[in-house]
């Protein structure tokens, strides 16, 4: 089956709001001087809140062909939740994409699968996608290989979703984050294959078929090509190397 590869940059917390439009404006110049074409591979970038007005309007004005979405979402609808950003305020600022459970998220803000399943059905109900963030640590490498939290990890988040969703899994190996030592891609797609079985079996083949599965962790242009041609693989989730902009557009092109 057909997907579209997505390349999908991570900013985390970098690049503030006039920062932004700057690397937005660069990076779509240097996509197009590369001629890069965007149907064949889909490039998203995901900045911090305080930049997504910033980035909403110039991708609008100059009908840019990037795509875009916020780093985290709240599990709530509206109200007294001091600090945090709703579903339907992302979706007012014409954001795709959502990414939900990253490891920072789960390790240093204690969000459990429980509170990923909730974001994931607070963004399916403002039709944002969500790139749900799967991974385990080395500890759980060691203790139970490599699938088995990833994949109980994904089955937690997709609980209350339905076979008429749209979303993506980012499979992101803890120990290989900002490591610089990434998984090799046959480790890659060996969970990538396990993830897709999970979704087969919770949503259909159909489904299955349609879901885009990313791999994340230390990706940069030297070792985009090999993830690549995994078959299950479709895509990456970028942080460090996203912010550089000539490295970022060599691994759109991977090809
Ligand atoms: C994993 C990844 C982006 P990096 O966190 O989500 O970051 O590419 O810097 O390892």
């Amino acid at each position: 089956p057909r997907r579209t590869p997505l390349m999908a940059g991570n900013w985390k917390m970098n690049l503030d709001h006039l920062q932004a439009i700057a690397f937005v404006q660069k990076l779509a110049w240097s996509l197009k001087d590369a001629r890069h074409d965007f149907s064949t591979v889909e490039v998203a970038v995901f900045p911090p809140f305080t930049d997504l007005r910033s980035v909403q309007t110039l991708i609008s004005a100059d009908k840019l062909p990037i795509t875009f979405g916020a780093q985290d979402v709240s599990a709530h609808q509206s109200g007294a939740y001091t600090g945090e950003i709703s579903a339907a305020f992302l979706a007012q600022l014409e954001c795709q994409y959502v990414i939900i459970g990253h490891s920072e998220r789960r390790t240093l803000h204690n969000e459990t699968d429980e509170v990923v399943a909730a974001k994931v059905t607070a963004a399916l109900g403002h039709n944002l996608v969500p790139v749900i963030c799967v991974g385990e640590t080395a500890a759980d490498l060691a203790e139970h290989g490599p699938s088995a939290v990833p994949v109980a990890q994904l089955r937690a988040a997709l609980t209350g979703v339905t076979n008429a969703a749209d979303f993506v899994v980012a499979y992101e190996p803890v120990w290989a984050i900002g490591s610089g030592q990434a998984a090799t891609p046959e480790q890659a797609e060996q969970v990538a294959s396990a993830l897709r079985a999970v979704v087969n079996e919770m949503l259909g083949q159909d489904v299955a078929d349609k879901t885009r599965i990313l791999y994340g962790g230390s990706v940069k242009a030297s070792n985009i090509a090999g993830f690549m041609r995994e078959p299950n693989v479709d895509g990456a989730l970028i942080g460090g190397a996203s912010l550089d902009i000539a490295e970022f557009s060599s691994i759109a092109r991977y090809q």
